[in-house]
């Protein structure tokens, strides 16, 4: 068995290309790292003005999305709280709430512009429409129980 040692050799050549060619790639793999935060429903809930995710932006004040001339929002219930807890339009505005309430039963209300969903049971989830039509900053609020009390609440500010 005289050429075993070519055999070898090449073996070894082959191996060693490879490893080459594997760790010169390794820098494009590692830029796909970079994962993106998930929106999800399941974020903890946190004391007022703490949140850096999905459309809470970082000042806190939610704009929503515009979609044909509606502002539109989701609002979800986290346990006593909404999040967001502040959202804000422009006086005039015709504005879509979507409501979820992924756990527990509650609403979704703002008394100054008449809108209100029913008592949601967990996994349910409604939408509210109303025009914007007076300036301020208005208090939405879940009217279940004593969970307005609890936190339940977040701020609507229309501006002129
Ligand atoms: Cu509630």
């Amino acid at each position: 068995m005289k050429n075993k040692p070519m055999v070898i050799f090449v073996i070894v050549l082959l191996l060693a290309l490879g490893a080459w060619y594997y760790f010169s790639q390794k820098p494009s793999t590692e830029a796909l790292d970079t994962t993106e935060t998930q929106v999800t429903g399941d974020t903890p809930s946190l004391p007022a003005g703490g949140m850096e995710t999905g459309e809470v932006s970082t000042n806190d004040i939610t704009v929503g999305v515009t979609v044909g001339g509606v502002k539109e929002f989701t609002v979800a219930s986290d346990h006593f709280s909404f999040v967001p807890n502040s959202m804000q339009v422009k006086k005039g505005d015709r504005v879509k709430i979507t409501f979820s309430n992924p756990l527990g039963t509650h609403d979704f209300k703002i008394d100054e512009f008449n809108a209100a969903t029913p008592k949601l049971s967990a996994g349910q989830s409604a939408v509210v429409e109303f025009i914007a039509d007076k300036a301020g900053a208005f208090e939405y609020y879940c009217s279940v129980g004593n969970h307005r009390a609890m936190g339940m609440w977040g701020t609507l500010v229309v501006t002129e």
